[in-house]
């Protein structure tokens, strides 16, 4: 096995296993990536590239952090797993980190993003029986056209993406959708359905491409939910770790969600991690036996969760994003702002996207990050020909500038 995994193969060769052996559920840009450090990755061949996705911002704290690393490498060899079936001498002490971090009673350790979400939702179902007394199973949940919450089952049945959803059913009832950024439509939403017990929520959404939405909208959706005693759930695991400038996307609303989804990041992009936070009112809905996880909330996960979350405060990163960010925007503005083929450049912080001026469907987003590539530049695009930038938080002002240049010099000799 060694032996086989230390081989040294071509990129071409690497792909074509991939595509072998590997499930069709990706389209890769054809790059592969051996090495990571801070805002760079190299490829298998030494050619270096700023990451200018940062696994979908899981990367928050940069490639290989070592503080990071560090508190991997010396929990993975003191103790890794013990399951929930007991206590162990990091759980608490992250439990406490984290709560204090974000501010609220109790957390519930999970590992993906999608099992936090989905976690939310039984969280609030099940208060929503117990706290609002609904009727058996008749408990809603509002949720935003456009979202991305996930892959499972049920997480898909909201979605309102055909390439996530179709051919993937029965889908799993209770839930409601109703355009984002659109505050009438969630009030008529909970006139409409008094079981309702939830609005789930990105801040910024992401698969959208980097849909933000008008200031102040989460803040009256939170004004509204409390009217009715509905949970303002936010999905955090993109836009929260300090990706958007502010530790929480939330924040820039003034808004304390009463659930709190987080993932991605929390791990520095080492381990999955995702957390679920909420008050003792909610979290006490669930008890003993009702939900749980062999691998959450394990010592590897904890130590990692509270480095990482420390490198966040140590190194002020939703200050940099903040900094940064506005940077790449106004540079990117004014390099190219007013070209041909940029529609428009949007976003919060670190979190940005371009769109394409060219019809969603055509291939021209897609060729052009192939350019990006050739130059030394990693992005993806997403939906509708949009290209998502969200390097490291890390990144400084002088690999801004840097970045923004091959930017623009890629759409300006883009031929296509
Ligand atoms: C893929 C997008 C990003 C998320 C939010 C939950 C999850 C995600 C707001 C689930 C995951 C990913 C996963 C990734 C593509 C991606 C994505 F383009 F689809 F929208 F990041 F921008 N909530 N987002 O963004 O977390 O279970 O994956 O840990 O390949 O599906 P997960």
């Amino acid at each position: 096995m060694n032996e086989i995994l230390h081989k040294q193969y071509t990129a071409e060769e690497l792909m074509a296993m991939e595509d072998r052996y590997g499930a069709h559920n990706y389209h890769p840009l054809p790059v592969v990536l051996s090495r990571g450090e801070g805002v760079y990755v190299w490829d298998v061949d030494g050619k270096r590239y700023y990451d200018f996705l940062s696994a979908y911002s899981a990367v928050n704290q940069g490639h290989g952090h070592p503080k990071i690393v560090k508190a991997l490498q010396e929990q993975v060899q003191r103790l890794a797993l013990t399951s929930r079936a007991f206590y162990n001498d990091k759980l608490g002490l992250y439990e406490k980190y984290i709560t204090e971090y974000f501010g609220y009673d109790k957390v519930l350790p999970m590992n993906t993003g999608a099992e936090g979400v989905e976690t939310a939702i039984k969280l609030v179902r099940k208060w929503g029986y117990e706290k609002r007394g609904i009727p058996p199973y008749e408990a809603n949940i509002i949720v935003a056209e456009g979202n991305f919450h996930g892959r499972t089952t049920t997480i898909i049945s909201f979605s309102t993406d055909p390439e996530a959803k179709d051919g993937f059913g029965p889908y799993t009832p209770g839930f409601t959708a109703i355009p984002y950024n659109d505050v009438q439509a969630l009030e008529k939403a909970l006139e409409e359905n008094p079981n309702t017990v939830a609005f789930l929520v990105e801040p910024i959404q992401g698969e959208a491409g980097v849909n933000v939405p008008d200031d102040g909208y989460l803040k009256k959706a939170k004004a509204i939910c409390e009217k009715y005693h509905c949970l303002l759930v936010a999905d955090e695991i993109q836009t929260g770790i300090a990706r958007t400038g502010k530790l929480l996307a939330s924040y820039y609303d003034e808004v304390r969600p009463d659930v709190l989804i987080l993932g991605k990041a929390l791990s520095g992009g080492v381990y999955p991690i995702s957390a679920v936070l909420a008050d003792d009112d909610i979290m006490l809905s669930i008890k003993p036996g009702q939900h749980g996880s062999t691998f959450g909330g394990n010592p590897v996960a904890a130590a990692v969760a509270v480095a990482a979350l420390e490198v966040v405060e140590e190194e002020n990163l939703a200050r940099n994003a903040m900094k940064t960010g506005q940077l790449f925007r106004n540079e990117l503005q004014k390099q190219i702002g007013a070209h041909p083929l940029v529609k428009q450049i949007r976003g919060k912080g670190l979190l940005n996207a371009m769109v394409i001026n060219d019809s969603p469907e055509s291939e021209t987003a897609w060729n052009i990050c192939l350019k990006l590539r050739d130059n030394g530049l990693l992005a993806k695009p997403t939906h509708g020909n949009i290209i998502r930038f969200a390097p490291p938080l890390v990144i400084n002002e002088e690999q801004i500038l840097e970045s923004v240049s091959i930017i623009a010099n890629t759409i300006k000799q883009y031929a296509g």
